[in-house]
């Protein structure tokens, strides 16, 4: 079975995804996603001019080897634009192969360990009571299990805190936060790390007093803090028993977690930024993590985050895999898939995508009682509908930066 044709689809409904279309000689079509927020334009051009002239005339079942083939054959290894244009592919192909087979993907992955797919949901409020009415926004929706953001006194705007409240918004449209602005330039936002670290415990006990001991709550400090820092939040929320503590420092300095390991039992989430196994290797080994972030559309697809998640099981330690409305429907049906059938799963971010997103890419997975389910259509169960997605084209967008209160550019 050949590739006839790859196809590089950029679409706008609402806000920007890179879609990789794979179709073989005898018509079998496969999706992929290849969406990298605010620099898409990278990986479609990575795709078109680098990946597609390599693809045409392989044997679309060779999945595996086309992996080798595109991430050792490129010599450039690694990195976000590399291992989501290598995601697309794997994630187009694993879509083809469960086509072919006339069974849903996640019954090639080994079957289903679950009924469903546990998710957690985005709550936020500039302060306690818009908190406190998202929260129950997403009870009423369905959600067991949110994720608690606030605005911080003091600041103007802050990762994580949508700019109006469902009331406000109303319909169809999205409330929950989108980080990516529709602009030329990045935002700026203004940071203090200390006005954050004094504020968030007394947050937490806000939202368990309203809403007792049960429900599962997280929360994502956005890689912005220093190790002792960290350290310091994660014994402070203790009393508020979290699900996961996400990104408390940059990605580049994974021994820093020891630190903040040996002084806080809050269960601790990375990997959102990670790219391959190869980043979890210390993190996983020494057991300094809980929970690995990396969705199918950053970490190489099916086959890379698969790598991950086997890998962390033997260390006890769960899938966690993003879910912002920047990974895209075939993404996140992906994900459900792999999330179905792999044993170590823990949790899946789930951030709602807006109307207009679900119309152009047509996902078959549902959300009921609490989680997500990948439908039972052969395939990824993705019917995108490319005239509707013409009909968006391509608008610059970028996340914000940081920058200290004296200047100094700080991490996002
Ligand atoms: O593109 C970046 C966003 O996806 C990221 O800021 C969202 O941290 C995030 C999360 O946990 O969803
Ligand atoms: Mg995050």
């Amino acid at each position: 079975m050949r590739i006839d044709r790859a196809d590089v689809i950029v679409t706008s409904p609402g806000r920007n995804f890179v879609t990789l279309r794979i179709t073989t000689g005898d018509g079998v079509v496969g999706y992929g996603d290849a969406t990298l927020n605010g620099r898409e334009l990278s990986v479609a051009a990575y795709l078109r001019d680098h990946v597609v002239p390599l693809l045409i005339g392989r044997d679309a079942h060779r999945i595996e080897d086309t992996w080798q083939y595109l991430y050792r054959g490129g010599y450039w290894r690694r990195g976000p634009v590399t291992m989501a244009a290598i995601a697309a592919v794997d994630t187009a192909l694993w879509d083809i192969k469960a086509k072919v087979a006339g069974l849903p993907l996640y019954q090639l992955l080994g079957g289903a360990s679950r009924d469903r797919c546990l998710v957690y949901g985005h709550a936020s409020g500039r302060g306690i009571p818009e908190l406190t009415d998202s929260i129950r926004e997403h009870l009423d929706l369905g959600f067991r299990a949110i994720r608690v953001q606030t605005g911080v006194p003091g600041l103007d705007s802050v990762y994580g805190v949508a700019t109006s409240s469902a009331a406000a918004v109303g319909g169809s449209a999205r409330y929950d936060y989108e980080p990516a602005r529709r602009a030329a330039l990045p935002a700026e936002e203004t940071w203090d790390t200390r006005a954050y670290l004094r504020h968030v415990p007394s947050v937490f006990e806000a939202v368990r007093h309203e809403f007792g001991p049960e429900l599962i709550l997280l929360h994502d400090a956005h890689h912005r803090l220093t190790p002792i820092q960290a350290a310091r939040l994660g014994k402070s929320l203790e009393p508020y028993d979290l699900f996961w503590l996400e990104d408390v420092t940059p990605a580049e300095n994974p021994e820093g977690l020891r630190l903040v390991r040996e002084h806080t039992t809050t269960p601790l989430a990375i990997g959102e930024v990670f790219n391959t196994v190869w980043d979890y290797q210390t993190l996983i080994r020494e057991q300094l993590i809980d929970y690995v972030r990396s969705p199918v559309t950053h970490a190489g697809g099916i086959t890379g985050v698969r790598r991950i998640i086997d890998y962390a099981a033997m260390y006890q330690v769960k899938s966690g895999m993003h879910g912002p409305t920047d990974v895209s429907p075939i993404g996140l049906a992906a994900g459900v898939h792999l999330g179905l059938a792999v044993h170590n799963f823990g949790i899946q971010e789930y951030m709602l995508h807006s109307a207009e997103t679900m119309a152009v890419f047509g996902p078959t997975f549902i959300f009921d009682d609490g989680g997500l389910r990948p439908g039972e259509e052969p395939g990824l169960g993705i019917h995108f509908d490319e005239e509707l997605a013409a009909r968006y084209p391509y608008e610059p967008a970028y996340l914000p930066t940081n920058r200290l209160r004296d200047g100094t550019v700080h991490d996002w």
